[in-house]
């Protein structure tokens, strides 16, 4: 079982898709494990990108993430990382597989939607930087 990161960003919620993104997640057979709503504050923003800090988008995406409320949830289930990925299409929804979030939902590569963890690794630090560990549901523990 695995754990990953997933972020709908402030067009998912303006744009009427949080319905829709979780949907497709959980279509896949993944479990949300944890889910709030909200507004990132620039030192979070920063730190959960900070591997693109020397990109020149950076600024702008720091500024889009930071400007409404986005929703924050953990998703578990085997591969979840790779499935959400997958399910997600690439960064730049002109060049994303019709049937993915962004190549059916996104046009703007500073506007797609959806934020997925790159790697376990990666995962472990990006829910650790938004959730407290008892915001994250055990079904293992709780149901038997
Ligand atoms: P990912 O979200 O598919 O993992 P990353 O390369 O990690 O893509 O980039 C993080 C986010 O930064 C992207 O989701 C996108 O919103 C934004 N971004 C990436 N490349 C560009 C770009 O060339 N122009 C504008 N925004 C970009
Ligand atoms: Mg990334």
């Amino acid at each position: 079982m695995q754990q990953t990161l997933v972020l709908l960003k402030p067009d998912a919620l303006e744009r009427g898709l949080v319905g829709e993104i979780i949907s497709r997640l959980e279509g896949r057979g993944l479990k949300i494990v944890a889910m709030k709503i909200i507004w990132v504050d620039e030192a979070l923003a920063k730190r959960h990108y900070a591997v693109h800090e020397s990109k020149p988008f950076f600024e702008g995406l720091v500024e889009f993430i930071t400007s409404r409320p986005i929703i924050a949830a953990v998703f578990e289930g085997e591969d979840a990382v790779a499935v959400v990925r997958n399910a997600m299409g690439d960064t730049d929804p002109a060049r994303a597989a019709p049937g993915t979030i962004r190549g059916d939902l996104a046009q703007d590569i500073g506007r797609n939607l959806v934020h997925g963890s790159d790697s376990e690794e990666t995962a472990e630090e990006e829910i650790k930087l938004f959730f407290y560990q008892k915001e994250i549901f055990n079904y293992s523990e709780e149901i038997d």
